[in-house]
């Protein structure tokens, strides 16, 4: 497929137009399945466009609000744009955008925030309503019609299949060279028709690499040249260096008990520096021939399978920086290879992850000393980003690890507390944590066992004492001594640290 000319289905070609034009065709109060997954592969042209017609008709007096269902988190021209014109009435299943998140506190945007391998689940069994259009990114059109996808798969499929009506995007800014790099598997059932998924390697190949559409549910395709948003990586700093290191020595450790291989086992990372740092140490560490099945492939994974450190991906969606996409851009063939795009329900999958061991390393906002996380909600009720794939990972993993800063907010609050207000990951899944000061292995401990480890190797020192002290306290009055706790003062902690108090 040429760089210029991407529409190579005569029929198709007729439905060419403008995204003012495509963005007329979709009706007040639709549901849209949009592409999009962590800032790669969104439609760049039509939301903006919707957006503009949503502004014109709140000037005139007319609501007009959409529901916006995507594969993950999206970019400012899509989340940003729509949710600034207040056009959204329904977001899900995970946002990130700064906008859509003071909307979704404020109380004036409803959020469903839930596990990315649902999604497809849910729409296919009709529980989010009827999904009226799809707007989808692709990087080309077969002459058979067949679709390359584009930097992402997320939830395309089923937004192809379950719409009434589509409108595409072809974005020729996107390689061309992507042809081939994903893996669409159209085996998926609803139960009691469901089979085994058929992927026993990170790596497997198991479907094909194009989306399918029916050619009469497209009525509009609009042509782009954009850039996915594309943002940069902080170096490491030095807590993330530090995390990065706990996480290597308990890998060294784990292998020498013999309870992880010498290539330990399929890694999933989540987004942000922390993960990224963590690749970098991979990547210049003692571990050789290493796989990911993951959602996200940031820049340190690509920069592992550079050096060769890691022989395979498997993910979703890419997540990079513009010099790390310089970099995939310049050498795809060679990454074709050794990267699969898949959609999320596969990426995410419960069997999969399961079946093939994985290593699950993600972020969180705090947990607690009895091991339970909160990925989502500051003082248990401001949406940070969403649950995203987290779960999906942290629950079925061979290995489960969630790692934070010991502290936040310039050091005026603990990411270690007595209960968390929110509860995302309980726990039962939650078996490793990790801050800057240490690592505490939760796996074979009771409660009290748990909460003396992680106080002892993860708490700042600042907060070592109030910890303990909490700690001994409820120990001595709570009315159960399996998991002690103090009910009467246990979110005090919170509403302590927001008044600005010491502990
Ligand atoms: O807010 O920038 O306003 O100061 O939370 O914190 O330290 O920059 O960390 O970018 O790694 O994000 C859990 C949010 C961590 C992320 C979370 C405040 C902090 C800052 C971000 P400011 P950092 P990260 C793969 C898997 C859920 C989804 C997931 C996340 C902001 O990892 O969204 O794992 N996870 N998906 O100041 C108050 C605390 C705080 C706090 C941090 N204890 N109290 N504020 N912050 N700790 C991806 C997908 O699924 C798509």
């Amino acid at each position: 497929m040429s760089k210029e000319n991407r529409i190579h289905c005569a029929a198709l070609r007729d439905r060419v137009m403008s995204a003012d034009a495509a963005a007329r065709l979709i009706p007040n109060g639709a549901n849209v399945g949009m592409s999009g997954f962590t800032g790669a592969g969104y439609p760049k042209a039509v939301p903006q466009a919707l957006a503009a017609r949503i502004n014109a008709a709140n000037a005139s007096g007319e609501k007009f609000r959409i529901g916006v269902w995507t594969g993950a988190s999206t970019a400012p021209e899509l989340d940003g744009a729509l949710a600034k014109v207040d056009g959204i009435e329904m977001r899900l299943p995970y946002q990130s955008d700064p906008t859509c998140r003071e909307r979704i506190n404020d109380g004036r945007m409803e959020y469903i925030d839930i596990h990315l391998s649902h999604v497809a689940q849910f729409v296919w069994s009709g529980f989010l309503g009827k999904l009226d259009v799809a707007v989808v990114e692709v990087a080309g059109i077969l002459e058979d019609g067949r679709l390359i996808p584009s930097s992402s798969v997320g939830n395309n499929k089923t937004w192809l299949d379950q719409a009434d009506k589509v409108i595409l995007e072809v974005n020729s800014w996107q390689s061309p060279d992507l042809e081939g790099m994903h893996d669409i598997y159209y085996g998926t059932q609803l139960p009691p028709n469901r089979q085994p998924i058929p992927l026993v390697r990170a790596s497997d190949r198991i479907g094909e690499p194009y989306l399918r559409c029916a050619a009469d549910k497209i009525i509009a395709v609009v042509e782009t040249h954009s850039a996915d948003r594309n943002s940069a990586f902080s170096a490491p700093d030095e807590n993330s260096q530090r995390i990065a290191g706990h996480i290597l020595d308990f890998f060294a450790h784990e292998v020498k008990k013999g309870r992880l291989p010498a290539n330990l086992l399929p890694l999933q990372s989540g987004v942000g520096n922390i993960a990224n740092a963590v690749m970098a140490g991979l990547n210049d560490g003692p571990f050789d021939n290493l796989t990911a099945y993951t959602e996200v492939l940031q820049d340190g994974m690509l920069e592992m399978i550079k050096s060769g450190k890691l022989a395979s991906a498997s993910a979703t969606a890419f997540s990079l920086s513009n010099e790390a996409l310089a970099e995939l851009t310049a050498d795809l063939g060679r990454y074709r290879d050794r990267i699969v795009l898949r959609p999320q329900e596969i990426s995410n999958h419960p069997e999969v992850i399961r079946r093939l061991g994985v290593i699950a390393m993600n972020g969180m906002i705090e947990a607690d000393i009895y091991g339970n996380v909160n990925s989502t909600h500051v003082m248990g009720s401001k949406i940070m980003n969403g649950i995203g794939g987290s779960g999906d990972f942290a629950r079925n993993a061979y290995l489960s690890i969630f790692m934070t800063p010991s502290v936040a907010k310039q050091g005026a609050v603990s990411c270690i507390v007595p209960m968390v207000p929110h509860v995302d990951h309980t726990e039962h899944d939650v078996q490793v944590l990790v801050t800057e000061r240490g690592l505490a292995d939760l796996r074979g401990l009771s409660p009290k066992q748990r909460a003396k480890a992680v106080i002892e190797n993860c708490a700042h020192p600042d907060f070592k004492p109030a910890l303990t002290d909490y700690y001994k306290r409820a120990l001595d009055q709570s009315p159960g001594r399996h998991t002690p706790h103090l009910l009467g003062e246990v979110f005090d902690w919170h509403l302590r640290a927001l008044r600005g108090e010491s502990m």
